[in-house]
């Protein structure tokens, strides 16, 4: 959808890059934000050390190149961006940045920083020739709460920075467990987000959700309960849009299997029922050395790393249960692993509306900017940015959206939902919002959105609404009037490379 307040705020940025041409450390600022409106939209992933969230950026890239053993490259903030070739620069905190050397190894992507160390560097950029970066930029971020002070600093400070031109303009944010660790965080995100508002633009991951269950077969559904249960806990409802059980070292070994690693699992999946059950009852069984397969144990720890002990069950259960080439077996498994529905979600709350994240987070820096340092021309261009929040519809749905989950509207219960679901809150699709499938024609979105214009007129107009809550139903009735002139709308596709499988 096209996002006419993209256009205004570029035209901001751009005034406002003429207004401060004399002052080089304004300009450089400004610079940035308006590079911010013109790319691809910025999506981070954080969470606490250990968490996964390389892990799960090499399975939404698709490649592994996030470095997700101990090492020096694990505590900087790293920018992963489309490019032609494969780039690897170091942007030190001091001195011009420099080209790093990269190599492969048995699939993997390795770089090192060489003489520098973590607290050397301001951040790394890879450009790298992904598909799955066509329309994003993904973010990887050090763990906060590590052992290391400075290492969570850099990650904290990447990721609350107030209205930084770097910021990222959506985040992952993945947890193994609700800790109040974790909410701290979330909410100190909040308080520096853009309007106050962290709601509209995280989703939240139950992480490494393969251990929940102690790596039973069952684990995934264990954990797709868990997440239930936080998606319904009143704290995140308003910190986060959901939340998704993924299993990410599964996610990326689907994406990236091996030939070589099928047949190694198809041995196991042929063994006899006892043998098997022998062997997979626990990882450090499986990694023993042993005469009842011909798999080495060389071969069967490199299983484990890749795939973990649940990898490793559910490969063989998938196979027995009639998987019969690496391919299948690599969806089946990334089917299971959660990514798919986790790429659903960023399709239909970020990439749907990315354009209007973009503004919704840059429009707020220009104004402390501009407000930091006044000169004759600023103030024309603060009511600008006053005018392009207060008519944009698109704006005024993502503050009435995180105003909702967080309770501050009073309105019945059954409304409250219904008034989410409309200003976009399931997902930024026309069907989505009239609570329809996505086949649903024409006639019956017609029919369903006079349906709920009358009823929300009736709820705007009604005595018994109270005040506070007549701006929500007026934003959800423009919603409703918008769908009404824009159909037929288009459904953004989940795009084939997204879910790219290994050939
Ligand atoms: N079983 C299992 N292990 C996982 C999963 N995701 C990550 N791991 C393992 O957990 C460890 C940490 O994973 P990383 O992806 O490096 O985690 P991180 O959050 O990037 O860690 P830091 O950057 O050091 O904070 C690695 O040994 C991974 O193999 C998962 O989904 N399942
Ligand atoms: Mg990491």
């Amino acid at each position: 959808m096209k996002e006419p307040a993209l256009v205004d705020a570029r035209n901001v940025a751009r005034r406002a890059l003429a207004l401060y041409e004399d002052d080089a450390a304004t300009s450089a600022v400004l610079e940035a934000y308006g590079q911010r409106l013109e790319g691809p939209l910025r999506i981070a992933l954080a969470g606490m050390v250990k968490a996964g969230k390389s892990t799960l950026l090499n399975a939404l890239l698709g490649e592994s190149i996030a470095a997700t053993d101990a090492g020096e490259c694990t505590r900087v903030v790293t920018w992963y961006r489309r490019s032609d070739t494969p780039t690897i620069t170091l942007h030190p905190h001091e001195g011009p940045p420099r080209s790093l050397r990269f190599r492969r190894d048995g699939g993997r992507v390795v770089f090192d920083l060489g003489s520098a160390t973590a607290a050397d560097v301001a951040w790394i950029d890879v450009g790298w020739p992904s598909e799955s970066l066509r329309s994003l930029v993904l973010i990887d971020t050090p763990g906060i709460a590590s052992l290391s002070q400075e290492v969570s600093a850099r990650a904290t400070g990447f990721l609350t920075q107030k209205s930084s031109a770097s910021a990222a303009d959506a985040v992952i944010y993945l947890m193994r467990h609700l800790r109040s660790s974790d909410r701290q965080f979330l909410e100190s995100f909040r308080d520096v987000a853009a309007g106050g508002s962290l709601t509209v633009n995280a989703v939240a991951v139950l992480s490494r959700a393969d251990e929940i269950g102690s790596a039973r077969i069952d684990s995934l559904l264990s954990a797709a309960k868990v997440a239930r249960r936080y998606a319904e806990d009143g704290d995140l409802h308003a910190l986060v849009l959901d939340v998704i059980p993924v299993a990410g070292l599964l996610a990326e070994t689907a994406r990236t299997l091996r030939e070589d690693e099928f047949l190694a699992l198809r041995q196991i999946a042929r063994l006899e029922r006892s043998v098997r059950e022998r062997m997979l009852v626990s990882a450090d069984r499986f990694a023993l050395p042993s005469s009842e397969s011909t798999l080495s144990q060389s071969t069967r720890r490199a299983l484990l790393a890749r795939f973990g002990l649940f990898g490793v069950r559910l490969a063989a259960a998938l196979i027995r249960g009639g998987i019969a080439t690496s391919t299948e077996l690599a969806e089946g498994l990334l089917q299971q692993s959660g990514l798919t529905a986790l790429q659903v979600l960023m399709r239909d709350h970020f990439r749907a509306r990315a354009d209007t994240l973009k503004v919704y987070g840059v429009l707020p820096g220009l104004d402390q900017v501009l407000r930091e340092r006044p000169r004759p021309g600023s103030e024309a261009l603060l009511a600008e940015i006053e005018r392009i929040f207060a008519t944009t519809h698109s704006l005024r749905e993502l503050a009435a959206l995180s105003r909702t989950r967080a309770g501050g509207y009073s309105l019945p219960a059954e409304q409250l939902a219904d008034a989410e679901r409309i200003v976009g809150g399931a997902g930024a699709s026309a069907a989505a919002r009239l609570s329809l499938d996505d086949t649903a024609d024409g006639a019956l979105m017609q029919h369903r959105v006079d349906e709920l214009l009358t009823r929300w007129r009736g709820i705007a107009e009604s005595p018994l609404t109270e005040r506070g809550a007549v701006g929500l139903c007026h934003t959800v009735i423009r919603s409703l009037e918008q769908i009404a002139s824009e159909r037929p709308r288009h459904v953004v596709p989940l795009m084939s490379h997204d879910i790219v499988l290994p050939g």
